[in-house]
This record gives structure tokens, sequence and C-alpha cells, in this order.
């Protein structure tokens, strides 16, 4: 790809003619400091390249994968980070940083004595660090996992939302100071839609303390970003309320553009493509110079580049704000004491800065070659066998940088347990979760809604968990039945609103007045927002020392909408009760389009993720208050329930807990040898109790199966397996002592309104026949005694099932 070209790291300031621009005020008069700065930066930029390039050239490598890295997205943002992390941040400031900065920040937390060498060598490795910061994989040290671009970008503005909240509702700890939360973005991750949905919502909340720093590198994976595209963008962040900083040319542009004919070259380089300048800046001086030459003609400008060697011009035009750590500690300083406004600052950068790939429009994952990382270790003053020095090729002593370390801000411990806090577990009494349902007719998204309210009530031991909740959802609060709990808890606004209706007196069932004190967050109907808020509520404890509980609604068939959001969340173990409904073909009148019959999949094959779908609301009780357990437990996880508006006669029945969050109980356990069963899961049941009336004539020993979780089941099954190949006999799952007094040749006829596959394995478990029934199209309309006959989940669609495997008996 690249030419080999030396890399020429900072032309010194000497070099230049001219004025130079006055320094950060914490700066002026400490020009040791800045030295100290600069061989940061050094330091930095080798570490990352070297990182990657030692898990790519020097490690032995066993399965001939490339291994990969980003030398030349690590350049770029090399002095926005030590800007940030060795001058400007504070220890309660929380950051997101651009996925392939991973190796510079790992680095950063090296020098400050926060991560393992070891590590570092690993990187991409089994225990070494990962390609992407990531707050499960990394430690504590990762504020928010980064990696699907824009994602983490767009958490920050959550998390300062939330907390907003957790201060205005006096739940944090008083030993943690409000922070800022800063994205430090790849300018590519501008093009990604949830942003701006971000935006948006950050606008309506009236988001403060966050910051967003562009790398504004113009380069993406694949090319070089359109010209005039940040002008639109900028125009964008003002019309949400942002202060935008645009930080294009460093010290010794400025200076050059003060002398006599400087307007001309700061027109030339402005009317510049993105493309010319990335091509002029990977070709070098001479490059340049025989550009502005033809270019500048006769300006006065040619005095400025003409008494420049070619080394000094390339350095001269290459000077970009992003690259001067001077000129962006002064305006971060700036944003700072100008106040809490959500600012966005654009960083002209150059990609692979310093590096023999600067500006190359491929260099996204370019490697430096073997030899040319001789002639960069070479530069950078490092002897072989001493890559991962700390004081290796510096030209400041060993006390010196130890002290300036010691004494940044964000050198100093956030909290004795470090940056991951901690906050207690809520007692969740037993009794709020004893609905009163037996003899109705209820749908399992009522039960969920009458519960909560009860909770909503918070007198007495009750209190802590109703103060603990905080409720979400995009645009569906109503339709999702929180409306009886936000009347009861209110809407939470930093700013007191009345509710013109109530003040009216106008009727409705909604009071909705708003107040830093509500406790429901109504969010637009972007459902990337829903699942990033949850995300950011269900971090509170470790971001805040704060416990929530976070309970957030959505239709079912929106959660692939917000898929990537939620899977996100989950994988920086953020723990939220996720309660989606109406779902399935079950919704019946609400139209095709709004079927979801993927969910249960998505459910069982989520990492960090319980998910359940409960047919009765005793059933559904006993998983909210596991929910909310669960969700605080040290080795829990994120809940989801399935839910659905289909109403059902409430058994009266005792239940046993463990079952039915295991997944799975016996609603009629079957006789011993028995030669079939009927599983059935969620709103299908009284289809599935109605065909086991018929076949139970037929097979009297025949068994029905509620389950609640094949995600649970199919979890418990797998870690039994693991726990008997690793040596435990004894290890035995839900499902297997479930489908136990069943023959060994009997067959299951499994139901649900949801994709068959998520049933279909349970034949696996001791080798039985299964018969899976359940949707796998869909898009019709109707009500649901057509479309459980039209998707087969119907009566006689069970029983033809059962029949078909009865009389097929071992050849079904
Ligand atoms: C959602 C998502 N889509 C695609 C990718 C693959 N990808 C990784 S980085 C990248 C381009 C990043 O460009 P930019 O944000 O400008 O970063 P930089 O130039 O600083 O490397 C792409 C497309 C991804 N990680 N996430
Ligand atoms: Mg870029």
């Amino acid at each position: 790809m690249c030419q080999p070209r030396c890399a020429s790291w900072r032309v010194g300031a000497a070099e230049m003619s001219g004025p130079v621009r006055t320094e950060p005020a914490r700066l002026r008069g400490d020009p040791g400091r800045v030295r100290i700065l600069h061989q940061i930066e050094r330091k930095l930029l080798w570490l990352s390249a070297w990182m990657v390039h030692n898990a790519n050239h020097i490690r032995p490598n066993r399965d001939g994968l490339k291994v990969g890295g980003h030398q030349a997205s690590c350049a770029s943002v090399i002095s926005i980070m030590a800007a940030l992390y060795f001058e400007v941040l504070r220890p309660q400031d929380r950051v997101a940083v651009k996925p392939h900065a991973g190796p510079v920040f790992h680095a950063i937390n090296y020098l400050l004595g926060r991560q393992s060498r070891e590590k570092m060598a690993g990187l991409r490795q089994m225990g070494g660090v990962q390609p992407y910061p990531s707050r499960v994989k990394d430690g504590p040290e990762v504020d928010f996992s980064t990696g699907s671009v824009g994602l983490g970008v767009a958490m920050t503005t959550f998390s300062a939302l939330m907390q907003d909240y957790v201060h205005l509702h006096d739940l944090v700890r008083s030993d943690i100071p409000q922070g800022r939360h800063i994205a430090i973005a790849g300018d590519a991750e501008l093009d990604e839609g949830n942003i701006y949905e971000a935006l948006l919502e950050g606008w309506k909340h009236d988001v403060r303390d966050v910051w967003w720093i562009v790398d504004y590198n113009r380069q993406s994976l694949d090319s070089v970003v359109p010209d005039r595209l940040f002008g639109r963008i900028e125009g964008l962040f003002r019309d949400m309320g942002w202060n935008c900083v645009t930080i294009k040319y460093g010290r010794k542009l400025e200076a050059a553009f003060a002398r006599e004919g400087g307007e001309d070259l700061r027109r030339w380089i402005d009317d510049c493509p993105n493309s010319l300048y990335s091509a002029l800046t990977f070709q070098g001086g001479a490059a340049w110079r025989q550009m502005l030459q033809a270019d500048l003609g006769r300006s006065r400008a040619r005095a400025i580049i003409d008494e420049l060697s070619d080394d000094a011009l390339g350095a001269l035009m290459t000077n970009l704000g992003g690259h001067d750590i001077e000129t962006l500690i002064e305006r971060l300083d700036v944003a700072d004491a100008a106040g809490d406004q959500p600012t966005c600052f654009i960083a002209y950068t150059i990609k692979g800065m310093g590096l023999p790939f600067a500006g190359h429009k491929d260099n996204h994952a370019g490697l430096m070659t073997k030899e040319q990382m001789a002639e960069f270790r070479a530069a950078m003053g490092i002897r072989p066998g001493h890559e991962w020095d700390i004081f290796e090729g510096l030209s400041v002593s060993g006390s010196a940088l130890r002290e300036f370390l010691a004494s940044c801000p964000f050198a100093e411990p956030l909290s004795p347990d470090g940056r991951s806090l901690r906050a207690p577990a809520i007692p969740i009494p037993p009794a709020l979760f004893r609905p009163k349902a037996v003899g109705r007719k209820l749908s399992t998204q009522a039960g969920f809604g009458d519960i909560l309210a009860e909770i909503g009530r918070g007198g007495g031991e009750d209190k802590p968990l109703a103060q603990h909740i905080v409720t979400t959802s995009p645009d569906v609060t109503v339709s999702t039945n929180l409306g009886p709990w936000v009347n009861r808890r209110g809407i939470f606004d930093r700013h007191t609103r009345n509710d013109v209706f109530r003040d009216a007196k106008l009727a409705s069932a909604q009071r909705w007045g708003m107040s830093p004190k509500g406790q429901h967050i109504e969010l637009g109907i972007a459902e990337q927002n829903l699942f990033l808020l949850l995300g950011a509520a269900g971090l509170t404890h470790a971001l805040h020392g704060a416990r929530l509980l976070p309970v957030g609604t959505v239709y079912d068939p929106f959660v692939n909408r917000g898929l990537d959001a939620l899977i996100y969340a989950c994988y920086q173990d953020a723990r939220f009760l996720l309660v989606s409904t109406p779902s399935g073909l079950t919704l019946a009148p609400e139209g095709g389009q709004h079927q979801s019959i993927n969910t249960p999949l998505i459910g069982m094959a989520a990492d960090r993720l319980a998910s359940f779908e409960p047919a009765h609301v005793d059933e559904l009780a006993i998983l909210m208050h596991h929910a909310f357990e669960h969700m605080q437990k040290p080795d829990g996880s994120a809940v989801w329930l399935r839910l659905s508006t289909r109403q059902l006669a409430q058994p009266d029945r005792a239940l046993e807990p463990g079952a039915v969050i295991a997944g799975a109980h016996w609603v009629s356990p079957p006789a011993e040898e028995a030669r079939i069963a009927i599983a059935y899961q969620g709103p299908v049941a009284p289809e599935a109790e109605a065909a086991f009336a018929v076949l139970r004539e037929e097979e009297p020993g025949a068994g029905l199966l509620a389950i609640t979780s094949p995600d649970r089941l199919h979890a418990g099954w797998t870690s039994a397996l693991r726990a008997r190949r690793a040596g435990n006999r004894r290890a035995r799952a839900h499902i297997e002592d479930i489908v136990a007094p069943l023959a060994p040749g009997a067959a299951l006829v499994t139901v649900l309104d949801g994709h068959p596959a998520s049933l279909a394995w349970l034949g696996a478990v001791r080798g039985q026949r299964v018969i899976p029934l359940g949707p796998d199209r869909f898009g019709q309309g109707g009500d649901i005694p057509d479309l459980y006959r039209e998707y087969e989940i119907d009566i006689d669609a069970i029983l033809d099932a059962c029949a078909q495997a009865l009389l097929s008996s071992g050849r079904a």
C-alpha cells in the first residue's frame, strides 16, 4: 500500500519562524510541563504502534489468521487523548474512547500504573487487552465499552442524563462529585443515525456536562470523507443547543497565517480538498512545496514556505489543531470554564500522524512493515529489548516524568475501590408480588402494570424499592401499561413542568406532571435510545455509586430496531428489566407488521440477558420479583420479559418459584413412562390446555408442561453438560429433571407464539422426538382464531401434531 517514508515526528518549533500563540493559562510559565507532555505524546505513539506491531509481527501466530490493529487510527488521536488524560480530565469524568484508539487508552493506563505490561503485550490475545476498550473484559478503567461505532458516543449523553437523575433524586454517594461525560469519537461515527437520535433526545432532556471530541481525520475505513460534510454537521449540533468548537489549526500554522501573505496560505489550506490534503501529507515536504509553489504563484506566502526545509514545510502544513496539545488544552479549558453546555469539539487531525502512512487513504488497517518499524524505532530512540520501558527514548528524567504522572488530576483515585463504584442492593419484599389475579381474566401485560402500580404506592418497607425503580419507554408508556406507575411516580425532568390538561381540569387517565423528582423518563420513539438509556441506567451503581432498578418497555417487534444497542448494553453488563409487549401474532389486531417471531431466539442467544415468557400472572409475579433480585447480584444479569395483551383466565394454584425461574413447570405431570407431553410457552396456553384435555382421553399418562424460559432451560442444560464433562457427575439440569418421567422414546409437541426453533431443541435433552409448532412466517393481520389457524398454533394444529407423534412413534 504505502511507500516507506521516514516518519518525521514533530519538527521542533525552533525551525519555524514567527510568533506562536500563547500557551494555555495552566501551562504558562511552565515549559517543563509542556516538554513532558510532548514526551508523553511520543511515548503514546510508540507504545500504541508497538502493541499492534508486537501482536502482528513478534508474537507467534498459531492459526495464520490476520491479527490486525489500527496504528493510523491511534496516531491521529494521540494529542487529543494526551491533553485529556494528562491535563484536563478529573477522576469523576467518564469517557467513551473511540474503538480503534484502544491501544492508546491502554498505553495511558500503563503510564499511570493502571495497566500491566503482560496485558499490553497480549493485545487481541486471550487474556490480553481487547482490540476495543471493554468494561467487562478490560476491567474497571474502562468507563464505556466501544466497538460498534456510534453507540459509545451516544451512550455519554444518556450517562450524563442518569448522572443528573441520581443527583436530583439524592441517591448518590456524597464523596463522588459530578463529572463530565466525554466521547472521543472517530469522524465516521457521525454517519451513524443513532448519533442524531441521541442528539434530539439529549436536547429534549436538556442534558448537560457532555463533550464529544471528534477526531476529524477526514478518513473512515474505506476512504476520505466528503468535503463540506462537517459544515452541515456543525449546524446540526448548534441547532440542538450544543456549543461547537472547531480546532482546525495548530500554533505553528496560526503563526504563519499571522505573517505577511499568511492569509493566502490559510485560504489555500481552507480550499484544499480533503483527498488532496491527505495525499500531500502522505507524499511529504517536497510534494507540498511543488503544489504550493504552483498554486501560490507570487503571493507573499512564498516567503513563508521558501525558507523552510522539506521536513519543516511538511511539519508546518500538517500542524493541525488536533495535533497541537497546547491548542487543545487551551480550547478544552475555555469550554470547561464556560460551564456545562454540551460541547462538540471538531479537532482536525491526520490519520497516521507521525507514521509512514500518514494521510494515505488506505491506512485504516494498515500496519507498519518490519522495515518501517525499524526506522520508526530508531527515530524514537528505543533499543531492542526495551520496547515496553516507560522511560526509554525520552528526553526527560525518570523522576520528572514520575512526578508529572503522579500530579495529573486524573491520577487521583476516584474512590477507594477505584473507578468502578459499588452500591448496596435494595431489598425486594415478596409481599408486593402477589397480585390479586385468581378468577380474573388478565393479560401478562396488565399484570405487569398492576404489579408496578402496586409497588408505586411505595409506603412502609416497600419504600426503598419504589424509590430506586426508574422506568422508561420510547413513546409506548401508555400502550405497554406503565401509565398507572407513572401517575403515581411522575415524569422526570430537570425542570418542573405542570400537566396542562390536569391544571385545566380536562379529563385524562394520565397525569403527566414533570419534575426533577419524577421517576419515569419518557423517550421519543427511537428504540436505540431506549437501550442506550437502559445501558446507562443499568450502570449507575458502577458509574455513580447509586443503585437503580431500571425498567424499560417496548413493543416486542421493535426490540429488533434497537438490537445492537441492547446487545451493547448487555455487553457492558448493564442491569435492567426489559419488558416487551405486545408480542407475537397474538397482538393480532395490531397488524402483521407488528408481529414478532424471532424475539424468543434473540432472548436465548443474548449473553448477560435472562429472558422469560410467562403465560399467567402468577408466573409473571415470581419472575418480576426474581428480576429485581437478579439484576442486583454480582453474578446476575439484565432480565427480559416477553409479555402479551391476550387476557387469560388466571388459575388458582401454588407454584414452585424455583421451577418458574429455571424455565418450566408441569401443569399436569406425566405418568411414569408417558409416551407424550405437550409443552407450551406464553399466551398459547389455552390452546395447549384444550388440546391436552382431548389428548388425555387417548393418552391418560400424557403431561402438560408450561415453559417460562427456553433461555434459562437451555442455559441450565448446557451448563450441566459442561459440569459433567468437567467431572461433576451429579450436575443436573432442570430440564433433565422435567423430562425424566417421560419414556425414553416419548414425543414432545411444543408450541409457542414465536419461532419453533426456540423449543425444538428440547428433544436433544434425552434424545426424544419433538414436533415443534410456532410461526416461522408472519405478516397476516387478523384475529386470534384466524391467525392461530393460519400459522398452525391452534387446538387442531396441536392435536394434529400429537397424532403425528403417536402414529409415527419412532419415525415422526
Ligand atoms: C456499527 C459498525 N459498523 C462498522 C464498523 C467497522 N468499522 C470500524 S472502524 C470504521 C471506520 C471508522 O472511521 P472513523 O470513525 O473515522 O475512525 P478513525 O478514522 O479514527 O479510525 C468502520 C466502518 C464498526 N466497528 N461498527
Ligand atoms: Mg476518521
